[in-house]
């Protein structure tokens, strides 16, 4: 179901319009993003904590970055021995595994994320993809309304990195190219992305999709309300009145000048056309949907 499809900073006559064209559901109900209106949330006493088997620990790996042209996924599932799987919190039985996590972002000094609060965009989000360990591939479980469920976490710009994210942001340098991966020195424990202490954040509920084509209604969502922090030099070229500086600044500059990073995310790069410079990937956002007859959920705490 995923022929030639982009994001309209790549090129309109692919974007998110055009989806419906290569991938009927699309257009159809139950889509993803969404905006969350607050007022219009209903709060749910079933939404109880989630339960995370594995997540605490660095798993043995090894991880393996890819850039697919589309994003930069964290491949986090690495066979039986890495047994990274989530229960409780509303989701529906047996238990969903952990199968991989990527980013969605902005350009420069421009938000990126695909859901927002009250309106509210954040300058990344960040999706965790479990599968319902009922089915046996991707194939089966993005057939099922319940087949994947999708942990969203909004990043927040802070002026210093957030270490927990030094590993795979380091990794970026060597995905710039589309089609290209590499296996991460190090692996370390999910649960270190997640907002609050293991994703104790209050959290948003709904049924929707996939955000790419084929666009399948098979994702349970949850949106948690607390984002997680990344440095602004992660994210994105320094902006002025640094920009073009040299790395060696007078004394009077280095305070809190951002430091200069290649390894970040808007410097990701995606196809060109053949013979040009690969430009860099940039607002790699689907448009938000109608909620339509959907119903919002909030977790009590
Ligand atoms: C990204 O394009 C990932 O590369 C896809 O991962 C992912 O599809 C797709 O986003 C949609 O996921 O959480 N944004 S989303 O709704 O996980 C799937 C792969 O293709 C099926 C592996
Ligand atoms: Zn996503």
């Amino acid at each position: 179901s995923e022929g030639a499809w982009c994001y309209d900073s790549q090129d309109p006559k692919c974007g998110p319009t055009h989806w419906k064209e290569i991938a009927p559901a699309c257009g159809g109900p139950a889509q993803s993003p969404i905006n969350i209106d607050l007022h219009l949330v209903r709060r749910d006493l079933t939404l109880r904590p989630f339960i995370f088997h594995g997540y605490d620990s660095a798993p043995p790996g090894p991880w393996t970055l890819e850039n697919d042209g589309h994003t930069v996924l964290l491949h986090v599932d690495t066979g039986p021995q890495s047994r990274l799987e989530m229960q409780g919190a509303g989701l529906p039985l047996p238990a969903y595994r952990a199968l991989q996590l990527h980013f969605h972002w902005g350009g420069p000094g421009r938000a990126g994320s695909e859901h927002s609060l009250d309106g509210q965009r954040r300058p990344m989000e960040m999706h965790v993809v479990h599968m319902n360990t009922r089915y046996q591939s991707m194939g089966e479980a993005r057939a099922h309304p319940d087949g994947l469920a999708v942990l969203a976490v909004f990043l927040a710009e802070q002026d210093s990195d957030n270490a927990n994210f030094s590993a795979l942001v380091s990794g970026l340098k060597n995905v710039s190219a589309r089609g290209v991966s590499v296996d991460l020195a190090s692996t370390f424990p999910l649960a270190s992305l997640l907002p609050g202490a293991s994703g104790l954040s209050r959290y948003y509920r709904y049924w929707g999709s996939l955000t790419t084509p084929g666009c399948e209604p098979a994702v349970l969502w949850t949106v948690f309300e607390d984002a997680v922090p990344i440095g602004r030099a992660q994210v994105g070229p320094p902006r002025l009145p640094w920009a073009g500086l040299p790395a060696t600044r007078p004394p009077f500059l280095t305070g809190s000048a951002p430091h200069p990073q290649v390894a970040q995310f808007q410097s990701v790069t995606q196809a060109g056309p053949p013979g040009s410079q690969p430009a860099p990937l940039t607002e790699n956002f689907r448009p938000q949907q109608p909620l339509g007859g959907r119903r919002v959920s909030a977790s009590p705490g």
